[in-house]
């Protein structure tokens, strides 16, 4: 390597369908089980929730259901803080899935984790779900202690815009205090890879249950998953040249000087 070359040195991770398949059956059956609790008739089937998805945030995901499917509900007086209430029961049955272990990681998330530790490379989360969820899905899956090896966690409301706008990017960038060229982002989703992108980061694409036929121009790879030395990934796409089946430091500081 010249001396021209970025040296990696932090790791942003996306977190629904990126760190574990999270959507179709945690926040969906989250959502509506708080329907449930909230007396309303709706169901988001795992067709609905696919088309719902589009809109990222789970309060501005309910807005826009009730602007589409339910636009009677547009006349109640206290919308939004009926919102907020309905998704902060959402958060609450989430939670609980987490808790009961319903979601693991995906293949290679925590020996990729573990690894950049030991390389001591930062790592960082940049996300549209709340802090409480963050926090539920890494104590369930890789120890209480876990929250403690982010650097920066970005997460939900944090930002203004959500993705795909760069702002919660852009805010973990600040936070670790490094430049798009010295990291690399792990994302799952067009709208993810769109404000990775706007935020001139380098992005890996692991493809998800709901994402795998999206666009996502610009990554500088797209792979089935982050891969297992014994559970290779497949390579969908990349710019350089990917010489190993599973990602791990040396490939992600590959992809960055490609
Ligand atoms: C995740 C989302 C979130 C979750 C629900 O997108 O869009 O809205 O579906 O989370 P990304 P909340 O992976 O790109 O961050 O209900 O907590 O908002
Ligand atoms: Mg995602």
């Amino acid at each position: 390597m010249t001396n021209t070359q970025n040296k990696l040195q932090a790791v942003l991770f996306d977190v629904d369908g990126t760190l574990a398949d999270t959507e179709q059956d945690g926040h969906r059956l989250a959502f509506n089980a708080a329907f449930k609790q909230f007396n309303l008739d709706w169901n988001w089937d795992i067709d609905l929730y696919g088309e719902l998805l589009q809109v990222t945030g789970g309060k501005e995901r309910i807005r826009y259901y009730i602007e589409r499917y339910a636009p009677a509900e547009l006349n109640k007086s206290d919308l939004p803080d009926w919102i907020v209430s309905l998704h902060k029961t959402k958060t609450n049955y989430f939670e609980s899935l987490m808790e009961a272990g319903s979601i693991p990681l995906r293949p290679g998330v925590a020996r990729l984790i573990h690894e950049l530790r030991q390389e001591k490379i930062k790592l960082a989360i940049a996300t549209t779900t709340t802090m409480e969820n963050v926090t539920a899905l890494l104590k369930s899956t890789l120890g209480e202690e876990s929250i403690g090896w982010f650097d920066v966690i970005g997460a939900g409301d944090i930002v203004p815009m959500k993705k795909p706008a760069p702002d919660i990017y852009l805010w973990v960038l600040d936070q670790l205090k490094l430049t798009p060229q010295q990291c690399i982002a792990i994302e799952d989703s067009e709208n993810g890879l769109k404000s990775a992108l706007a935020a001139n980061l380098p992005t890996l694409i692991t493809v998800s249950g709901y994402t795998h036929s999206q666009d996502f121009n610009g990554a500088v790879a797209v792979l089935s998953d982050l891969g297992e030395p014994s559970q290779p990934f497949t390579q969908i796409r990349s710019i350089t040249i990917v010489d190993k089946d599973w990602v791990d430091y040396r490939l992600l500081n590959n992809l960055i000087n490609h």
